[in-house]
């Protein structure tokens, strides 16, 4: 019944996740129970066979506790309750148990870096100079000489992820607090050991109640240099970038590992702990993954799904697939003694890889078997995002009214503003904005995806009469029985979960190669990211045994987009 007797009983159910598949759920936009037009706890609960028949080990929900829902749920009022919009704690218990029942686990969104500003903690620290958790938020004066709430006067110059500054001015007591992200999203003062205790407790609450595990959202933020000083102002910014001062800040080790002895070592049962960690290097990232120093078991690191950009995400630029290798292959090599990588190419912070990495029309099945076999067969933990075992693609809205994202809707506020053409925006939305992987889950072809009986909160892609899950299911040639059995692959074949990792032609623009190698035996991973017939030059592979894929005659050969996988065995 369970996944998690296989490949990794030589872990002792330590690092059990070593051999585990995690599948993201963004309740919001999965499965809609009561036709209020947004996803919810029990429309997950009905959908449980779907990932059960996709094999997948662990189930991690986006955050779904009370919220004002400024940024969809990562604005969090109450830390040990659950949303009304997704159902009850009980709800909760229930989803809980299913996957139980089916041999899946259960991983929360914890978003520990900053609260709502309708959270309880945070009113009371507004509430006055005097109020002992003034200091759970970081709340500053205006710049010295400068009159409180006038433009410029912020305490430092850093920007805010989400447009404009990173502070808010605070009329009642006269002073800002820092919001990296928007002003309903107060940042926690960590310094403060009751705030850290107070989350600690949040932490055991779900885990007393059989949560498996925690995805910490930017959670290398939560450490500040407590100076806060201006940041560099990079051309065309109006802001200065503080980075260099809150990510992977001072106290970041100290803080993870009080946590992980506090909270994660005294519970008795097998955990997953993975921080979400924006701009982590490698180096900083084998620290944190370093299993013997009690931190987290793997990081969401972003190099590879920044090298389409310029200054910032509105900055796209052309993919060179040999940058992507190399860095995939750094991080493969990197995280290869100790710590461990988490794989990616999706999640609801970015847009479709079938449309950004691929090819979302006539090679759109292939590309996404294609891509899903580059990425399953590295060595880490792999995440799908929901719907990209369908292939789903990006939304092609073409108009401000349908983006529903902050990010989105304030970059084209605040761009339309300093004069920037509306028309050009838009199509810097249409490409890169979060709610191209928002858009609902695409049930079947049915009005709404069959993801609502009422008006979904965010427009279902038109492209559901053909991309959708019961089409996919009965199709065995399907993107999701692709992604079936390369979740079974890493059930049942140790070179996938341990063998190491070598690149092989660095420098072709066109097809990702790399070998995996346990003992005796070899596989050899083979991506076309091209519209073309390829046949890449590598010796050995002549009579071997074809694992992902299909081949008839040239085993090199690859057609447009196609990937594939070949084993053999080395003697003596
Ligand atoms: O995201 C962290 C983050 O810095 C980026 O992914 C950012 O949201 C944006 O996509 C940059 O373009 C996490 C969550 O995943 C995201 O949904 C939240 O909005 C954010 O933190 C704040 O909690």
């Amino acid at each position: 019944m369970t996944h998690l007797t296989h490949v990794d009983a030589d872990e002792g159910g330590e690092r059990w996740w070593k051999s585990a598949v995690v599948y993201q759920v963004y309740p919001r936009s999965f499965a809609d129970s009561d036709g209020d037009g947004v996803g919810d706890l029990p429309g997950i609960t009905g959908r449980l066979d779907h990932l059960h028949r996709l094999g997948v080990d662990v189930v991690w929900l986006s955050p779904v506790y009370p919220s004002p829902q400024d940024d969809n749920g990562y604005d969090v009022s109450d830390y040990t309750d659950i949303d009304p919009t997704f159902g009850t704690l009980a709800d909760l218990d229930e989803l809980a148990d299913g996957l139980h029942r089916r041999g899946m686990k259960l991983v929360m969104d914890l978003v520990f870096n900053h609260s709502s500003d309708e959270h309880p903690w945070f009113q009371a620290s507004r509430s006055g100079h005097d109020d002992p958790k003034r200091d759970w938020y970081w709340w500053r004066p205006a710049r010295p000489g400068m009159a409180p709430g006038t433009p410029g006067a912020e305490p430092n110059n850093w920007g805010s992820i989400f447009s404009g500054p990173a502070w808010e001015f605070d009329e009642a007591t006269g002073e800002y607090y820092l919001h990296l992200f928007s002003r309903k999203q107060p940042d926690l003062n960590w310094e403060n050991p009751a705030v850290r205790h107070a989350l600690y407790d949040v932490m055991r609450f779900w885990l007393d109640r059989g949560v498996d595990g925690f995805r910490l959202d930017v959670i290398n933020f939560i450490s500040k240099d407590v100076r806060l000083p201006d940041g560099h102002v990079g051309p065309g910014s109006r802001f200065g970038d503080g980075s260099p001062y809150f990510m992977s800040g001072p106290r970041i080790h100290e803080f993870l590992q009080e946590m992980h002895r506090e909270v994660i070592a005294p519970h008795r049962r097998p955990t997953l702990l993975v921080g979400e960690m924006p701009g982590v290097t490698l180096e900083e990232a084998r620290a944190f993954t370093d299993p013997a120093r009690g931190e987290v078991d793997m990081v969401f690191q972003f190099e590879h799904v920044q090298l389409d950009q310029g200054t910032s995400k509105w900055d796209p630029q052309p993919l060179d697939l040999r940058a992507l290798k190399a860095s995939l292959a750094r991080w493969q090599v990197g995280l290869a003694e100790r710590g461990w990588n988490s794989l990616y190419l999706n999640n609801h912070d970015q847009p479709r890889a079938v449309s950004r990495f691929g090819n979302d029309g006539t090679h759109r099945v292939a590309a996404a078997k294609m891509l899903a076999t580059v990425l399953h067969l590295h060595r880490g933990t792999p995440f799908v995002y929901q719907g990209e075992e369908l292939g789903m693609t990006n939304a092609a809205f073409d108009r401000i009214e349908s983006f529903r994202d902050i990010e989105s809707r304030n970059h084209f506020a605040e761009a339309v503003a300093g004069g920037t053409d509306p028309a050009h925006v838009l199509d810097l939305l249409q490409e890169r904005s979060r709610d191209n992987a928002r858009t609902p889950m695409q049930w079947d072809d049915s009005t709404n995806a069959g993801f609502t009986t009422g008006t979904p909160w965010i427009e279902v892609n038109p492209n559901h009469a053909a991309i959708n899950a019961a089409a996919a299911v009965a199709d065995p040639d399907s993107v999701f029985h692709h992604y079936r059995r390369l979740i079974e692959l890493r059930h049942t074949d140790r070179v996938v979960v341990h063998g190491d990792f070598t690149l092989l032609l660095p420098d072709d623009p066109r097809v990702h190669a790399f070998t995996r190698r346990l003992d005796d035996v070899e596989l050899l991973v083979l991506g076309n990211f091209g519209d073309t017939r390829v046949r890449p030059d590598l010796d050995g592979w002549a009579g071997a045994e074809v694992l992902v894929g299909a081949a008839a005659g040239d085993l090199l050969e690859l057609d447009p987009w196609e990937g594939r996988v070949l084993r053999r065995h080395h003697r003596g």
